[in-house]
């Protein structure tokens, strides 16, 4: 049976997975047409690259030869349903890759930037946060100083914890940004949440009393507290006026949140390990949260998103999508597109990628006064180089491991 569903007699004739490490490990989908168009797409999974490469190389592009381009949603459920095996992080960073291929060669076709496609600006710009750390409250004004002279209207705050080796969120020596990804092993971590409870209020108001309250703070708990943990951290935030605190305990368990709301006004902000809608029907319907921050590459991409963020609008909850630096500039390009056409945008992550990831993607995006934009270059707007991905081979890199000071594992 034909699967044509459009009256272009345009088909896809390639589909290319290429992985990279031009600063960190890239997965790139090509996707190519009969017209001669291309569209990318990123299906990065941190720590388990090959794995989506694989699912991609050995399962899904050869579904996708000879189908239409243009029929986006009919491909999505395609891989989706047709897969009988649903959901989770693998297959659905391989259908997000898909789907931001689709969207890009639409945009290509039509002579439009994606955003176009999805109803045009719904506002001026996108306004994004920065990543400041410290291994001092000292260092960490410095860089929340350094990023408020940027134009940055909202930062985030992470600092070294007293007594605490090595905790999540902190830069190595002078780069941009820090880079959690490590080693042909993973490092090991070793957490304390006392010693972090009495400090994150000690941090928060020094920063405050230093720069003001005229721009948002946020902060990253990661997964590390119990849900009543987690509220005691919200409660004593609540003088600091923060944005939001991000993954105050692990959510697996959405019902959690009840129980860390009843006790605090500190907005919650969680989302960027959740493959599908499923993920937060619960947190959304039931207004557990105030920010879901599901991304473009791992919640099904563009289409996807779109779902998670209408289903979120009903329920007055705005977004905060994921924008680590392991989001390929692909994805984040694609997360500025839909920022800027959502009604319920609320914040954008943007950790800078490392160099030297612009000798392989060339972006169009630009940032201004604490403002990006995606540009309006045709499509999602980044260009890959295959050449010069090659230059850049894969390199086995795994997430630190977190325990506890008995040896039991603890969330990373
Ligand atoms: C964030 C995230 C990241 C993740 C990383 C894992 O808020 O930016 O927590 O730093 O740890 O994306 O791959
Ligand atoms: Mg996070």
């Amino acid at each position: 049976m034909s699967t044509s569903t459009s009256t272009t007699t345009s088909t896809i004739v390639e589909a290319k997975v290429i992985v990279s490490s031009p600063g960190r490990n890239y997965v790139t989908l090509k996707i190519t047409t009969s017209d001669g168009v291309t569209g990318i797409g990123d299906a990065t999974l941190n720590g388990r690259e090959l794995s989506v490469a694989s699912y991609l190389e050995d399962h899904v592009c050869p579904l996708l030869i000879g189908k239409d381009p243009a029929a986006i949603e009919r491909i999505w459920q395609y891989l989706y349903k047709g897969a009988y095996w649903r959901r989770g992080p693998v297959t659905m960073t391989a259908i997000a890759a898909v789907d931001v291929a689709l969207w890009d060669i639409k945009g290509k076709v039509a002579g439009l930037p994606v955003y176009q496609l999805l109803g045009g600006a719904a506002r001026e710009g996108v306004t994004v946060y920065g990543h400041a750390s410290g291994n001092d409250i000292p260092q960490l004004l410095d860089d929340v100083a350094k990023f408020r002279d940027r134009g940055f209207r909202a930062v985030r705050a992470q600092a070294a914890v007293p007594g605490v080796a090595k905790v999540y969120g902190m830069r190595k020596g002078d780069g941009n940004t820090y880079e959690p990804a490590d080693g042909e092993l993973p490092s090991e971590e070793c957490w304390d949440t006392g010693k972090y409870l009495d400090w994150v209020p000690r941090k928060m108001a020094a920063v405050r009393e230093r720069f003001g309250y005229d721009f948002h703070l946020l902060h990253d708990v990661h997964h590390r507290l119990t849900p009543i943990e987690a509220a005691h951290l919200g409660k004593s935030l609540e003088p600091f006026r923060m944005f939001w605190i991000e993954d105050p305990t692990p959510a697996e368990d959405q019902e959690a949140f009840r129980l860390i709301r009843q006790h605090t006004t500190t907005p919650l902000a969680v989302g960027e390990i959740f493959n599908s809608i499923w993920d937060c029907q619960h947190l959304i319907t039931e207004r557990l949260i105030d920010y879901i921050r599901t991304s473009v590459s791992h919640a099904g991409g563009i289409s996807h998103l779109r779902k998670i963020f209408s289903l979120a609008e009903l329920y007055g909850i705005r977004s905060g999508s994921h924008g680590a630096g392991d989001l390929s500039p692909v994805s984040f390009a694609a997360a500025l597109h839909v920022d800027l056409s959502v009604q319920n945008f609320g914040m954008q992550e943007y950790m800078e990628h490392l160099p030297p990831y612009q000798e392989v993607f060339t972006t169009s995006w630009t940032f201004e006064d604490g403002l990006m934009h995606p540009g309006d270059a045709p499509g999602i707007g980044v260009e890959f180089d295959e050449e010069a991905a090659a230059r850049f081979p894969y390199e086995r890199k795994y997430l630190p491991v977190n325990t506890l000071a008995d040896g039991s594992v603890h969330d990373w």
